[in-house]
């Protein structure tokens, strides 16, 4: 062991090959941490977002590490925290994805509600309440039925999901373990954050995907639930910047972490046609409403796709509803207040909406003109979409 070993700070990450553990990995592992990641057991390697951070564990300056665990295994979890002994863990694990969380209640709160409580306890039972700053990833979905906007810090939580009622246990457990025990444990009250990296069954990657997908030739229609919700979409990267600010300080508290703009998802799915040069008009109404392809920007099209032949035609039908994508109960607006983390944490975002859909856009065109090579050369490619 050399000195930089001994004196460089331990982060574990739960949840580190979704979006956010990403991109908090790379962001910790440029401020030197040794950095650990719980990853589940999975019947095919589901490490691609961060496969390209591995390192030869044998290697004596490997400083980023995978351990097996799960959020329902307290017994693993408490293992992996002596073993690794943390300055500060994110818990970012959970079932995340609010239409899914109505299939299987049950095992999200168990995974995303006690989950958390066993992060909590471990760190108590092994005594290292003073040792260990904790982040809690408790989200916008908490402000549920809307009670006032900009939503806040101290706006009062109305959850609508299976997935927003075992996040606001893991919120108020992670309040409520820091006053008993003054453990530093924090809640980022994060509101929508996407990437090229975001899940591709969330609604912008979903779009961006379908966009792609549409001005390559290679599907034709993008159906889509309420298109009416709004919601305030920020940049991944931005985002866990803010998850570290919120462990440096001097006590530990809870943020709101937003840009303080909200967007309608059919203004979502206008900017990203944009970006391959297809506009669209909206027509209709709830389930009847259609996206029809009102004019081409050829120039624009040629530009981004470096492609001689377009399938679509104005007057295409390019994007339908289905009320297969509708929740039971539905987060209809999102508008977040950052006022107190950009005052005390120093936070603001670089990206804007733009910046965020050109960025995903041209990612996953590049990824589908793979897919196309394939296809022109003969080979079988899944382009499944939910
Ligand atoms: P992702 O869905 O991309 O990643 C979730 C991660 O949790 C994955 O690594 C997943 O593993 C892991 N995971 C799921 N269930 C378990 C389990 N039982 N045990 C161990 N690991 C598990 O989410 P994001 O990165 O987008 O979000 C990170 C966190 O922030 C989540 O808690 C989410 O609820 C919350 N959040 C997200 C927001 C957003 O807009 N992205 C906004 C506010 C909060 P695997 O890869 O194997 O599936
Ligand atoms: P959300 O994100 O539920 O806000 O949770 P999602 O992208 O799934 O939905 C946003 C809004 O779009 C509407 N929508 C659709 N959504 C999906 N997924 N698919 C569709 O076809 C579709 N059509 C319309 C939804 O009804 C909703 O109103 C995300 C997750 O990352 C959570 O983990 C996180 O806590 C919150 O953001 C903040």
């Amino acid at each position: 062991m050399n000195n930089t070993t001994n004196t460089r700070k331990v982060a574990l990450i739960t949840g580190v090959t979704g979006q956010d553990g990403a991109y908090l990995s790379e962001l910790l592992l440029s401020k030197g941490y040794m950095v650990h990641g719980i990853k589940r057991r999975t019947s095919l390697f589901n490490t691609d977002r961060i496969d390209h951070l591995y390192q030869d564990p044998h290697s004596e300056n490997c400083n980023f590490k995978l351990h097996f665990g799960d959020m329902t295994d307290s017994m693993n979890l408490t293992k992996i925290i002596q073993e690794t002994q943390p300055d500060e863990i994110y818990n970012l694990a959970a079932m995340s994805h609010v239409k899914v969380s109505f299939d299987i209640p049950e095992y999200t709160a168990n995974a995303d509600g006690i989950g958390t409580l066993r992060i909590l306890e471990a760190v108590r039972l092994l005594g290292m309440e003073k040792k260990t700053k904790i982040y809690q990833a408790s989200t916008s979905e908490l402000y549920g039925l809307v009670q006032a906007v900009p939503q806040s810090e101290t706006t009062p939580f109305y959850p609508r999901s299976p997935y927003a009622v075992a996040k606001m246990y893991a919120y108020w457990i992670t309040v409520n373990y820091r006053e008993a025990y003054g453990i530093y444990a924090c809640n980022g009250i994060l509101f929508n954050h996407e990437s090229p990296l975001r899940g591709e069954t969330f609604v912008t990657r979903k779009i961006t995907r379908a966009v792609s997908k549409i001005a390559l030739g290679l599907q034709n229609t993008l159906y889509m639930g309420n298109l009416d919700a709004k919601r305030d979409w920020g940049h991944a990267k931005d985002y866990v910047e803010a998850m570290y600010l919120i462990l440096q300080q001097d006590e530990p508290s809870d943020y709101v972490i937003a840009t303080g703009v909200t967007t309608k998802v059919r203004d979502f799915i206008s900017l990203a046609f944009a970006e391959v040069g297809f506009n669209l008009r909206f027509e209709g109404e709830g389930v009847d409403e259609v996206g029809i392809l009102d004019s081409i920007n050829y120039q624009l099209v040629a530009d981004s796709l470096e492609v001689s032949e377009y399938k679509v035609k104005i007057g295409d039908v390019l994007v339908k509803v289905d009320p297969t994508y509708f929740r039971p109960t539905e987060v209809e607006l999102l508008i977040g207040d950052p006022s107190k983390s950009n005052k005390v944490l120093g936070w603001k975002p670089k990206y804007n909406l733009e910046s965020l859909v050109k960025e995903m856009v041209k990612a996953d065109v590049a990824l589908f003109k793979k897919d196309l090579d394939l296809i022109k050369s003969g080979h079988q490619v899944l382009l499944q979409e939910e």
